[in-house]
């Protein structure tokens, strides 16, 4: 598709990318202010030239005010995403709204019981009503010594502990957010090691955001399980009205897919003989891939390419890493770009606004936009590449028990735990994060990945990861026959088989977008509840090896936060400050077990994770 943008003259995000060479040094290692009208001030990296801002803040004070920041703002993009999602649960129970219910009665229970919300001889909208509030909470409790419901009813204890103990355990996801901006404003918090305890704070705020949409979602739309699929570009058809959804919330995607089956005699009259396609880009993309095998046509970094095909009649967006340059490259083609939340517009986009009170007749108008729009198509400039893979996805924590029950139905996560103590299992990776045009799209996840399951490391994987590994062909059973150890390969087929697949279990497991990442910590609570230690003892480390958006270091810091090692392929903007980053990797360590491990290197970083799960093996006394 590159070939089809640079005969087009089009500029992609790589291209964009090369003409931003080369990038400021200042800004790369953190040693760029303008949090005040006095700056930008910069900090020469190598003691030669100022030392101090105008206000007098020192590197130490600069780095880290700016990475607060960033765990800020990531946690306001999720925990938005999650208060939409409460806010929808609410007014179902409200019976506001028509075109939702809930779809998984067994998990409403579940969180109701965790939480506290009584459910015998309640009606459900009683139940879901008092659910939504209890968890609207967490945006208003103002009783610091009141941690937020989520996190607190699912942490195992010992880290729950270690937690309230550092002060860390945060109260409210709002005043999390707001705290940080305001204690890094001009003059206020200057103390590195206070600076990134607050961090601490609101990312732990965003894992109780996570958990929050994850969990509410899976009640109105139901739990994932197993189901096949099929990812990359070829997923467009030739001879069907192509929609894409694009960013983050289920909210619509789930609706448009509800309607379009209804609108399918319109799109054949339009002249499209299949009707119409409907495939997802980012994590919307993941969220109905995991919950209904909808074909993903491709992650984060390439999303400007199904324009390219000269077959995709609508992009319908929401919110979050969404390319403002889709209506640029629109331009070039018949695509038409519909955004659909008012606080997210793009110049140059059809502006249709979602309301969850008219979901359907607004999903079916912007389906109709597509319809009508096929017959814009220039049928010489429609290329799609003949490339789809296929994927087993649906990998929920419930998804992976029901899949181990099939085993051991009295204690199904025996197995699991069994084969960890062996050692045909040496340990599970997360792997998690977004794509970053510094590298080649993908090539990080599928090099660490392959080289840690012939290690015998369970590979789970969220957000664009996961759509890394769908394309790349780690998601089938005969990639557990060409990647793994024999350890590991002896585990997935039995699972697979007992399970009924049919084969192995794949060796990457998809475990849904990024707000799943609260799906990967029920995993590792539970084995660790299991074994009766602490996370932070577990053989099980974490991966963000293309890391790029403010979410994804909110995500890295939390998970260092509940005790995992963490790896980040791209270097954040911390080296300027010796102590901001001996905080975070040597300091967070000592005190929370979990810690950040840089090393863009993806066989090095592999290296590093495997020894990182040798030391957690020999810690817990398993052979190494
Ligand atoms: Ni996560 Fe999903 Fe992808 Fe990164 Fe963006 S789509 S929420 S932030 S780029 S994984
Ligand atoms: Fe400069 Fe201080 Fe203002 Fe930052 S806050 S721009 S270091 S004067």
């Amino acid at each position: 598709m590159l070939g089809v943008t640079k005969a087009a003259g089009i500029a992609t995000a790589w291209d964009r990318y090369k003409a931003q060479q080369p990038q400021c040094g200042f800004g790369s290692t953190g040693l760029c202010c303008r949090i005040c009208l006095q700056g930008p001030c910069r900090i020469d990296p190598f003691g030669n030239g100022p030392q101090y801002g105008v206000c007098g803040a020192d590197r130490d004070t600069i780095v880290a005010r700016h990475l607060v920041r960033m765990m800020a703002a990531g946690t306001a993009a999720h925990s938005e995403h999650g208060r939409h999602i409460a806010l929808a649960l609410l007014h179902v129970g409200e019976h506001k709204l028509h075109d939702y219910a809930v779809h998984d009665d067994e998990k409403l229970h579940a969180v109701a019981a965790r939480l506290g919300v009584a459910t015998e001889g309640r009606e459900q909208s009683d139940i879901i009503h008092e659910l939504a509030e209890v968890t609207l909470g967490d945006y208003q409790n103002q009783d610091y010594d009141k941690p937020c419901h989520w996190i607190s009813s699912s942490l195992p204890a010992p880290r729950l502990k270690k937690l309230s103990d550092l002060g860390l355990l945060p109260h409210n996801i709002d005043a999390m957010v707001a705290q940080s901006m305001s204690r890094t404003h001009m003059g206020c918090d200057a103390e590195p090691e206070n600076l990134i305890l607050g961090g601490l704070r609101v990312a732990l705020a965003d894992l109780n955001g996570e958990m929050l949409a994850t969990e509410l979602s899976d009640v109105l739309f139901g739990t994932p399980k197993p189901v096949a699929s099929v990812a990359n570009l070829g997923v467009l058809k030739r001879n069907a009205v192509n929609v894409a959804v694009n960013g983050h919330n289920p909210l619509l995607s789930e609706i448009i897919c509800n309607v379009a089956a209804d609108l399918h005699d319109e799109a054949v009259a339009a002249g499209a003989p299949e009707g119409i396609n409907i495939v997802g880009v980012c994590c919307t993309g993941n969220e109905l891939m995991m919950r209904h095998g909808v074909p993903l046509a491709t992650n984060y970094l390439s999303q400007e390419l199904p324009i390219a095909t000269g077959a995709l009649e609508a992009m319908i967006v929401d919110v979050q890493c969404v390319m403002p340059s889709l209506p640029r490259i629109a331009a070039c083609f018949h695509t038409k770009i519909i955004t659909t939340d008012n606080q997210n517009k793009i110049t140059g986009a059809t502006h249709i606004e979602f309301e969850e009170e008219r979901a359907s007749e607004i999903a079916r108008q912007i389906l109709r936009v597509a319809i009508d729009n096929f017959k814009r198509r220039d049928p010489k400039r429609i290329d799609i590449p003949d490339e789809k893979q296929e994927a087993i996805v649906g990998f929920s924590t419930e998804g992976i028990v029901a899949a181990l029950a099939t085993v051991d139905a009295a204690d199904p996560l025996k197995p699991m735990v069994d084969n960890i103590v062996s050692g045909a299992i040496q340990g599970v990776v997360l792997f998690a994060g977004c794509n970053n045009a510094k590298i080649q799209q993908d090539h990080n996840y599928l090099t660490m990945a392959k080289s840690l399951a012939k290690r015998n490391v369970l590979v789970v994987a969220t957000g664009c990861a996961s759509g890394a590994f769908a394309k790349g062909g780690m998601m089938t059973s005969a990639a557990t026959d060409q990647y793994c150890g024999e350890g590991l390969r002896g585990v997935l087929t039995a699972i697979g088989e007992a399970a009924g697949l049919g084969g192995p279990l794949p060796p990457v497991l998809h475990m849904g977008a990024c707000v799943d990442n609260s799906r990967a910590v029920a995993l590792v609570t539970a084995l660790a509840n299991k074994l009766g230690v602490d996370i932070s003892d577990l053989p099980v480390v974490a991966s963000a090896p293309e890391a790029m958006s403010e979410k994804a270091m909110a995500i890295g810091t939390w998970s260092v936060a509940i005790g995992l090692p963490t790896h980040l392929g791209t270097v954040p903007p911390v080296v300027g400050s010796d102590v901001v980053t001996g905080l975070i990797t040597d300091a967070a360590k000592a005190q929370l077990g979990g810690y950040f491990i840089v090393e863009p290197d993806p066989e090095k970083a592999a290296d590093s994770l495997f020894d990182a799960i040798q030391e957690r093996r020999a810690g817990l006394g398993l052979s190494t």
